[in-house]
């Protein structure tokens, strides 16, 4: 009966692939306006002037706002950290731009060919002032503020703890991480109707009530009056985990209009003004034992924060994130670090994909191949020396993180038998020899997920709830009806919630609907579907909804029969003495008649623990010395989310998360030129991979059970993204004889580093 652990059909794909997906741009709205926004053309400057005239007078415009005609103020951080400088964000600039791309107008036209040209005919006239386009730029003594704060950096956490000397061997490094984005395949978009007695949203989000909240506290509405609807949404991976300013503006608009106004932007406007990741540069010194034992990091970070915090998660997403973890699965006697946000006119940075984990993945991982290095150790070896064993856990880091359950050594075993380890040395040596360049990489990692609301009250994140909520029904029809407050984008889980609810019910799957997210039933609240949080949070919501219902159920089908509870069971649509069809109470009868509310149960579930799924990756790579391209040869990935509800769709989420990984590594990134000019700002420069550069995965699950969730789940969605820069940066490095510290790898780097290690090899002794 169970179907958790089953890889049912995505309920998802059916009407998605028969082209019946309903997403923001497809709902109907009679009457519909279109809105487009006016942006920045510079980094960094103050407004002179903002002419209208000439697009107000376009035929199709109905209105132009500037931002003293919205009425709204700034989206205020909701952040309250002592080691955090909370800055406003303008819903549209007014007096001072701070990155190319912020908004400054807002058109609105019938038709959105005509708001778009509308837009164009907007003139900005605008004083420029220095771009602060790099840390190093916004770091520097005589660098104007940004903010209205003595320095450009917002956020600054020294940390020290454990009492280790250093060791003898030295590793001192700088890592880097480029700035990425998310680019889910539908941008970000919203749709407002305003009416007296609600404003009925539709928005492609991920982040449904604080959306609500976030429009009913700046349009002065009773929150009951906000009804967020999310329709089908075309990925998120963070990006719309946040409220944008757009969204307020759109509100405001139709608010003042009386009219319905749509927004959906352009790629053009995702790269450049939704927001982007990662951007950190990391000083970092480990010392270690002769024998390889790690004895103390000393880590000095510097995030690339952009102009402005995003809402409501503010500005710490990586510089609070990356450090947490920089001492990954590791037994580190010591640590230290110095983190600071830096304020730069660029985009601002946000979430996305393992937020902060994937650098500090990278900076612990390329440490340990150095360490080996350094040594003359095997680094597999290395790695076993200082990861964690099964039965050290739980155990808590020196940043406080308490990994619940897991087996670190077990994982690593497990991908170098899968990518062959044992024998690479050999086939390595051999090629070479052919003047061929093969590399092997290896990245353990953990990560923490699905956070609950004390972890977010102690980053000082106030916006966020850190809790979710499940209802519950029984219908007439004997259908039971699931509301979660955790959209689904993608990621299936519509189906994988009703796997879960079926389960908790004791009914199969067929019995489950779940439907679609809205801020407008039932005074629901919650968190949103971010952090990985959905099987833990929403999975632990419906649980408890469920167990109670199903405790109703046969309660009063007990009194019914007039048996005992304990032997009634749930199945073909009844409730029945065990064992014994047809000789029960069908399920429709029972919810006819029960009275109202009966079978109607709503739990919400707060995370207690955070989660740390793990897992190892390891890759084979061969580089192109003439080309300078990586070729991924072998990819092998070993992961524990705890319960697997679907292996299908747990495959696909890994398989998503590592070519994201893998995109990072050697493909995307949003360079910005000395005057804060996004240098790749459409997709051809822009390089996602496709299906061709992302190889074909050998994905392994391994399961140490946690008592750290009710659902015995960890969280999935984001540790596939961890790992993967580090494993080809290390098979990179390991093919050409020369460090990769830094992403992503460019082919002009390959080429050249190739290029030596072949000189150096020429002749007969290569190793
Ligand atoms: S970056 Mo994810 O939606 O937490």
């Amino acid at each position: 009966m169970n179907t958790v652990g089953r890889s049912i059909p995505r309920r998802e794909d059916r009407p998605l692939l028969q082209g019946r997906g309903c997403y923001l741009d497809d709902v109907v709205v009679a009457e519909v306006l279109h809105a487009r926004f006016v942006r920045s053309p510079v980094a960094h400057g103050l407004i002179k002037r903002i002419d209208v005239a000439e697009a107000a007078a376009l035929p199709g415009v109905v209105a132009v706002f500037l931002a003293g005609d919205l009425g709204l103020g700034p989206l205020l951080p909701l952040l309250d950290n002592p080691d955090a400088v909370p800055v406003p964000r303008p819903v549209l600039a007014h007096e001072k731009v701070r990155f190319a791309g912020e908004a400054v107008a807002l058109v609105v036209a019938t038709d959105p060919y005509v708001s778009e040209d509308a837009a164009e005919l907007v003139t900005v006239e605008i004083d420029p002032l220095p771009a602060l386009a790099s840390t190093a730029a916004a770091l520097q003594s005589e660098a104007p503020p940004l903010h209205d704060h003595p320095t450009n950096v917002l956020y600054e956490r020294r940390f020290a703890a454990g009492d280790a000397e250093p060791g003898p061997v030295v590793v001192q490094r700088t890592f880097s991480s480029q700035r990425q984005t998310a680019l889910p395949m539908e941008p970000r978009g919203i749709l407002v109707q305003p009416a007296d007695d609600a404003l009925t949203v539709w928005s492609s989000t991920q982040s449904p009530h604080l959306l609500a909240t976030t429009l009913a506290e700046a349009l002065g509405r009773p929150v009951s009056e906000v009804h967020v609807n999310v329709p089908d949404v075309g990925g998120g991976f963070g990006l719309k985990a946040h409220v944008y300013p757009e969204e307020l503006a759109v509100a405001a608009a139709a608010q003042a209009l009386c009219r319905p106004v749509k927004w959906v932007e352009d790629r053009a406007d995702n790269l450049a003004s939704s927001c982007h990741a990662r951007g950190q540069t990391l000083d970092v010194t480990i010392t270690a034992d002769e024998d390889g034992r790690l004895r103390s990091i000393d880590a000095d970070v510097v995030v690339d924060m952009g102009a402005y915090g995003v809402h409501a998660h503010g500005h710490l997403l990586e510089a609070a994130g990356t450090p947490s973890m920089l001492p990954g699965p590791y037994r580190l006697p010591a640590y230290r670090f110095r983190s600071r946000a830096v304020a730069t006119t660029k985009a601002p940075l946000g979430a996305y994909r393992g937020v902060g984990l994937p650098v500090a993945t990278f900076v612990h991982e390329r440490a340990m191949d150095l360490i080996a290095a350094a040594t003359g150790l095997d680094r597999a070896e290395v790695r076993r020396r200082n990861l964690l064993q099964r039965s050290d856990l739980p155990f808590t880091s020196l940043t406080g993180q308490r990994y619940d359950s897991g087996d670190y050594p077990a994982a690593l075993q497990k991908a170098l038998e899968g990518i062959g380890y044992a024998g690479f040395a050999d086939e390595q040596e051999a090629a070479l020899a052919e003047g061929r360049l093969l590399g092997l990489g290896m990245a353990v990692y953990v990560e923490y997920a699905a956070v609950g609301s004390a972890v977010f009250a102690a980053r000082g994140m106030r916006g966020l709830l850190g809790y979710d909520e499940a209802d519950v029904v029984l219908g007439s029809d004997g259908i039971f009806r699931v509301w979660t407050t955790l959209p689904t984008a993608g990621q299936g889980l519509n189906t994988t919630f009703a796997q879960l609810a079926a389960d908790d019910l004791g009914v199969e799957a067929e019995r489950v609907e779940v439907q679609p997210v809205s801020t407008a039933i039932g005074g629901m609240r919650g968190n949103g579907t971010f952090a990985s949080r959905s099987a833990v949070s929403g999975g632990g919501a419906i649980r408890e909804a469920c167990t109670e219902l199903r405790r109703r159920l046969l309660e009063d089908a007990a009194d019914e029969l007039e048996v005992a509870a304990a032997d009634l069971e749930l199945a073909d649509g009844e409730v029945r003495v065990k064992g014994a069809p047809g000789s029960g109470i069908s399920l429709a009868d029972l919810a006819k008649k029960a009275p109202a509310g009966r079978y109607d149960v709503v739990r919400r579930h707060d995370p207690s623990q955070v989660v740390y799924p793990y897992g190892a990756h390891a890759c084979r790579v061969e580089v192109d010395p003439i080309s300078g391209l990586v070729k991924i040869v072998d990819y092998v990935v070993v992961e524990d989310c705890g319960q697997v509800i679907n292996p299908a769709i747990a495959e696909g989420q890994t398989q998503g998360a590592v070519a994201q990984g893998i995109a990072g590594a050697l493909y995307e990134e949003l360079p910005y030129d000395e005057h804060g000019q996004l240098r790749a700002a459409s997709l051809m420069d822009y390089l996602v991979p496709t299906a061709a550069e992302i190889p074909l995965l050998r994905i392994e699950h391994i399961h140490v059970p946690t008592d750290a969730s009710i659902t015995g789940c960890k969280g999935l969605g984001e540790s596939g993204t961890l790992a993967p820069g580090a494993a080809i940066a290390n098979a990179v490095s390991d093919a050409v004889g020369a460090e990769c510290n830094t992403t992503p790898i460019r082919p002009s780097w390959v080429r050249a580093a190739a290029q030596e290690r072949l000189r150096r090899c020429e002749g007969a002794t290569c190793r």
